[in-house]
């Protein structure tokens, strides 16, 4: 299996993340990748090699054009106005105000942000864009070759929409993937999500289409984040009726539970007959994941891959989440393993 990955994921490693009323130093962090590449290469992966040039073209089909400008001008406005700490949101438009952009960055990260966790920094737009370069270097693998790859991206993408960040989130990789499978000659892909927290941003990018089925197994959103998406009674709309499909899982759930959801989707997945499956991988279902309530353990991880095998699709992996810096490693080489048989 080829694996991408990039350096360049190190210029984004915000000082703070607002958590639980204290500003703690980011789940989301560098060394996340550095445990999953040492665990690749302790269990023999060799095929490791950088993307390929960013494509703003790319990237340009799935997020609108002033979105794009604002990730890569957002810490430059911030710095001009005199704040000294990192980009962080804290007013948004809620009930009964208005949609308008504010010209002052301090409105605009609020107009732009889903959340208030997600720090910009300096080096911010830098690892985004080698991200998304990440992805779609994969992408293409997968589909001259039919042979499965692992996209290994940080910062993650699936909570971003077409015009947000947050949740970790700028760019969704999965989605400017999926994009680019259709727009290079596929006609159905299918988008598997198994990280714990729902892909708000895939769901509402796809939402109204029928060329693209999404599935998301993750933390009941009324007590896990996002909070605002991905209740089971979210299906898609027009085209996209039936294209859609959530299952949000309770608190405790262990792989039995799990399983069953997976089998579910996975046979909507056989019906649709995709071009191609990518996998929104986070393996922050682990049962010691410290931001999560599921209760995997490292062996099912392993188990899932090979079901995910079954499909016998050209698959693409995208990292998503995971937090359980000790573990991140076996667990996310396990999927990979797993799915080789
Ligand atoms: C912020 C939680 C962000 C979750 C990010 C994630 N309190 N998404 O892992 O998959
Ligand atoms: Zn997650």
């Amino acid at each position: 299996m080829k694996i991408i990955y990039s350096e360049d994921h190190r210029c984004h490693f915000p000082q703070g993340e607002l958590s639980g009323g204290e500003l703690v130093t980011p789940f989301e962090r560098p060394s996340r990748v550095e445990f999953v590449l040492a665990r690749l290469k302790m269990r023999g992966f060799s095929d490791i090699s950088g993307p390929g040039a960013y494509d703003a073209s790319a990237v340009a089909r799935i997020h609108d054009a002033d979105y794009i400008e604002f990730l890569q001008t957002a810490y430059a406005e911030w710095v001009a106005a005199g704040f000294r700490g990192e980009v962080i949101a804290n007013a948004w438009p809620a009930r009964r105000m208005q949609w308008r952009r504010p010209d002052f960055i301090d409105g605009k990260a609020g107009y732009y942000a889903l959340a208030g966790e997600t720090a910009i920094t300096a080096g911010t737009w830098q690892a985004v864009q080698s991200s998304a370069a990440v992805a779609l270097t994969a992408q293409k693998l997968v589909q001259g070759s039919r042979d499965a790859a692992f996209a290994l991206c940080r910062p993650p993408g699936h909570h971003a929409p077409r015009d947000m960040y947050g949740g970790y989130c700028f760019l969704n990789n999965a989605a400017i993937a999926a994009q680019a499978f259709l727009d290079r000659g596929a006609q159905r892909i299918a988008i598997l999500d198994v990280d714990f927290h729902h892909g708000n941003g895939t769901q509402d990018i796809f939402y109204d289409r029928g060329d693209v089925l999404f599935l998301s197994l993750h933390g009941e959103p009324k007590q896990a984040y996002p909070y605002f998406l991905g209740y089971e009674d979210e299906r898609g709309s027009g085209e996209g009726e039936g294209f859609n499909v959530n299952y949000a899982l309770p608190r405790g759930t262990e792989y039995a539970q799990w399983s069953a959801a997976l089998e579910n989707a996975c046979g909507r997945i056989e019906a649709y007959g995709p071009d191609a499956l990518i996998i929104s991988l986070g393996v922050d279902t682990f049962k010691k994941d410290p931001i999560s309530f599921f209760k995997l353990e490292s062996e099912d991880f392993t188990r899932y891959g090979a079901r995910i095998a079954a499909l016998k699709r050209p698959t693409l992996f995208v990292m998503e989440g995971g937090y359980a810096i000790d573990e991140i490693g076996i667990n996310t080489v396990n999927v990979l393993e797993g799915f080789l048989g």
